[in-house]
Order: structure tokens, then sequence, then C-alpha cells
């Protein structure tokens, strides 16, 4: 399928890979891009060298292009964003604000940059910067959530802004691709589904996490302090739901979630860690292959739009 990102990225299927912190390594970036998607690694909260070190493992997998993600709230972004200019990455993409200090040292090293919008105003002001696209992700999402719904976000961004437009939060499958091209959308970005790829290192508890995971299974934790983040419910979530309704402060409430993510990616801890994923997670109902994954979703949609 040919559309506005496939151009623009030299990609075979308009389907992106989220960045997510600590499942977005080389591992699962290289078998997306290697089965003719976009592959992204998540440079999340990590070290710069880390970083570089990914890039380098990945393009030892496959020569198609693969993208970073700049976590901006990360302490490493700076440095991060440096290495990106020396590996010379072919896209960029950012989350989590505004990524316009990077712009230009990122523009005239060749990247395509593509900023994570939560709204209509962001999106106008990264194209006005310089932006290649934006990607309008809806608070279906997993992690890091803004507060529109990807149905009402990604119309109206595509109004908004000249740039094509990828749309993310809430799509698992080809019918929610399809959707998302019906609403204005050039390309989709999946996370969920790509947590429970073979390729994923993601610990199995986690993966079986969201197989089993139900619709109305996803929490919100953190909108007392304006840092939201949409996670399955457990032990941990109830815990902290329960303090946050109690006005316990910001810094108490962070230090019960330092590591929480590592320990449930990684080590497995479902129960106390945190479970990061969108609320398509319901629909999610077993492990494929990346190719698998992207054949299967770009059949469905493919069939669907040309139903038209
Ligand atoms: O970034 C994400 N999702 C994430 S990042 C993350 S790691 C993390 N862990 C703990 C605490 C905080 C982060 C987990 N999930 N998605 C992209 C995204 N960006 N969603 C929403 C936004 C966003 C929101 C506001 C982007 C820009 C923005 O504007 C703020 C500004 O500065 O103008």
């Amino acid at each position: 399928m040919k559309t506005k990102i496939t151009e623009l990225l030299h990609i075979k299927t308009p389907i992106i890979q989220g960045g997510m912190a600590w499942v977005a390594e080389h591992h699962l970036a290289a078998a997306v891009s290697a089965a003719g998607g976009l592959g992204i690694i998540g440079a999340a909260n990590a070290p710069a060298d880390w970083v570089r070190e990914e890039i380098r493992k990945a393009r030892e997998i496959t020569d198609n292009p693969i993208g970073v993600n700049v976590m901006l709230l990360s302490p490493y972004a700076d440095e991060v964003a440096q290495v990106l200019v020396e590996e010379r990455v072919p896209v960029i993409t950012t989350g989590a604000g505004n990524p316009g200090k990077y712009m230009e040292m990122w523009k005239s090293a060749g990247s395509k940059v593509i900023p994570v919008v939560a709204s209509v105003a962001l999106a106008r002001m990264m194209e006005r910067g310089g932006a290649d696209a934006v990607i309008a992700e809806g608070t279906e999402s997993g992690g890091h959530i803004g507060a529109a719904t990807t149905m009402t976000l990604v119309p109206q961004v595509r109004d908004a802004v000249k740039v094509p437009v990828i749309a993310a939060g809430g799509i698992g499958d080809g019918r929610g691709m399809a959707a998302a091209f019906m609403l204005g959308a050039d390309a989709v970005q999946l996370g969920t589904r790509f947590v429970v790829a073979k390729e994923s290192i993601c610990h199995e508890n986690y993966k079986e996490r969201i197989i089993k995971a139900k619709d109305i299974d996803s929490a919100v934790t953190g909108r007392s302090h304006g840092h939201p983040i949409r996670q399955l419910r457990n032990q941990m979530t109830k815990e902290y739901l329960k303090k946050e309704q109690e006005g316990v402060p910001f810094e108490e409430l962070e230090l019960m979630t330092v590591g929480a993510l590592r320990n449930a990616v990684v080590d497995g801890d479902v129960k106390h860690g945190t479970v990061m994923a969108g609320q398509i997670a319901g629909l999610i109902s077993k492990e494929q292959t990346c190719q698998e994954i992207i054949e299967e979703i770009m059949k469905e949609a493919a069939d669907l739009l040309k139903e038209r």
C-alpha cells in the first residue's frame, strides 16, 4: 500500500511500531522493519550509549529503515539527540513534550522528524517548526497519554495541518487501521499489539496479561498531578489510585513507580510492576511474529478500504 508516509519514509507498509520503553529494543524494531513496517527503538530513559548500540545491532539484522523515539522527559534527551545525528537515523519520533529545540539539528542531518502530538495546537506548532509529519495519539494509548480520543483528534489534526498524519491509540487490527484512514490518517502506529510479538523481548507474564486483558481492564494513574499513565489494573494501580485519592504528594507517589515498568517488562512482576498497555489490549488474543501481525492487519485493512 502506497501512502504519503510510505513514500516519505521509504517503507513498504504504513504501519509504525511505537517506541515503547524497555520493549522497543533492536530485536523488535528490526523485525518490524524487516517485515516492511517502520520499527522504532524507544530511547525512553536510557543513556545515549545504549541507544547507539541498539541502532547498530538493529542495522545488523536489516537494511530497511529503522527509527528512534526520543522521550523528551528523559534526563539523557540532549545526548540521545546528538547520537541520532551521528548515527544518521532516518526517522526520529518524539513523545511527552515539545521537540522544538532539536528540530534544526535533526533536520540538517537529513532525518525525518515526526513528533507525537496530543492536541491540534501542538500539531500546528510542530508543522510550523518543520515537522515532516505528526503522530496524532489518542488517549486510548498505553503509557503517557493526552486527553483527546483518537476518533476526535485524528480528523481535527488532519484538517489543521498539511503534513501527513499518523494515527495512534486504540488501533490493534485492520479494522482500526481502516477506520484511522477514514479519519484522514496516512499511516498508523501500534504499540500494544507489538508488545506481544514473538520477537518482543517482553516477559511472558506481561504478554500473557495483555492477551488475557478485557475491554475495561486499564486504569489511568497520575491524573491528579498531570502525568497520566495508562496501564493494566493490578495491585500497583489499586494502591496508587487509593493513595492518589487520599491526596498523597507527588514525590511519594513517584517513589512507588521507580523501576516498576522494568520490573514488569524484564522480571515479569505483573502484580506490583507497571503494565503499560493501551485500551485495545482486550482485542489482542495471541502471540504472532511481526510479519504475521503486519500481513494480517494489511490484508484486513486493504479489504475494508476496497469495499468503499
Ligand atoms: O510518550 C508517550 N508515551 C509514553 S512515554 C512513557 S515513559 C514515561 N514513564 C514514566 C513517566 C512518564 C513517561 C510512557 N509512555 N506517548 C507520546 C505522547 N506524547 N503522548 C502524549 C504526548 C504529549 C503530550 C503533551 C506530547 C506533547 C505534549 O505537549 C506538551 C508540551 O510541552 O507542549
